[in-house]
């Protein structure tokens, strides 16, 4: 028998010993062989479980993985370890059928092959606890941990791309389902090419685009609220305050700030409105998503000007965001109003 205090010591030991580890990465000379050295890591009876942290750009990988090795093993399982929140991912998931299970129903012990993809062991905690026998991702390279099969290139802006590299090089074609998953992964991760990426990236959307289907990206682009959120937009624009060409709304307590950014990116749209604030309450906080056209102005800036030293400020020239501990306010939750918010914010105008 082992004592619960032996047992610790183990498992300290083992992360020791896990966090000397560094990864040794091999170089490969081509995608050819690249792609011999991933298959020739599984045998016809393996059990094989991927395992992923559920974002488009993983669940999109998990896939393609699936699709690589499902012929040459005997079972392939996809498990997330998160709980999925975003509306559009929930609608990825819907949508294109992805087989996914809870990480805390899986029975380890039931497979002979572990993957990790679009993450490293060190990321998580519960990845931490596992042996990979497969890694790929495009974050940067970690340490302590080491698999037999690593594939790591932080140049590249997506994993979906370098999955469907691995994809293209055994000339298998993906399915319109794969197709679409992948390429709405690689524009989540790019932020539509926004973001730091290589021609890969682009070569593989452009392969993917003639065998995607608009209609269900489309869909899953655009699922963005819940039925049960409607009512935010009401008390939105209930509370809607215009001041030269400013759009103030204060919204009031919200389950999940997501909805802040879908209502303050409505508002943007409106004719000759040059900044938007939007604001709400969640988790004992402040939050302001703010908008504005970028042109002579800056939302990140007037962001940190405004915020900076209350709580977290920051963002781009035409989009911004502030989370402020409402007793930094000085201010209890219910009498935070949008007049409040428009003080805030007025003086910060005025020359
Ligand atoms: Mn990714």
């Amino acid at each position: 028998m082992v004592s619960k205090n032996q047992k610790n010591n183990k498992s300290q030991k083992n992360n020791e010993e896990k966090k000397a580890l560094e990864p040794k990465i091999v170089r490969f000379k081509s995608n050819r062989e690249r792609v011999k050295t991933l298959l020739s890591q599984f045998k016809k009876d393996d059990r094989v479980l991927i395992l992923i942290w559920a974002d488009p750009d993983s669940m999109a990988s998990a896939l393609a993985m699936k699709r690589l090795i499902r012929q040459r093993v005997s079972e392939v399982t996809i498990a997330h370890v998160n709980e999925i929140r975003r509306v559009n991912n929930l609608a990825m998931v819907k949508l294109l059928k992805i087989p996914l299970v809870k990480w805390r129903q899986v029975k380890v012990s039931e497979y002979t092959k572990k993957i990790l993809i679009d993450s490293q062991p060190s990321h998580n905690a519960e990845f931490q606890k596992l042996d990979f026998d497969v890694v790929i991702d495009h974050h940067p390279l970690t340490n302590g941990w080491n698999a037999p099969f690593i594939d790591i290139r932080p140049e590249y802006g997506a994993t979906s791309s370098m999955m469907t590299e691995y994809l293209r090089t055994l000339k298998i074609k993906p399915s319109v389902v794969l197709a679409t998953a992948l390429i709405y992964g690689i524009k989540t991760d790019t932020n539509n090419f926004e973001k730091e990426c290589t021609l890969q990236d682009v070569l593989c959307f452009q392969y993917l685009f003639k065998r995607m289907n608009r209609h269900l990206l489309h869909k899953i682009e655009a699922s963005d609220i819940r039925r049960s959120e409607l009512k935010y937009f009401r008390k939105a624009f209930e509370e809607v305050k215009i001041r030269k060409q400013r759009l103030f709304s204060h919204v009031g307590k919200v389950p999940n700030p997501d909805i802040l950014v879908v209502i303050a990116d409505f508002f943007n749209h409106v004719h000759e409105i040059g900044w938007v604030f939007i604001s709400g309450e969640y988790r004992e906080r402040l939050i302001v998503i703010i908008r504005c056209d970028g042109y002579r102005k800056d939302a990140g800036k007037l962001a940190q000007r405004v915020f900076g030293n209350l709580g977290f400020a920051g963002g781009h020239r035409e989009k911004a965001r502030a989370e402020v501990p409402l007793e930094k306010l000085n201010q209890n939750a219910n009498q935070f109003t949008t007049r409040s918010l428009i003080r805030i914010l007025e003086k910060h105008f005025r020359r």
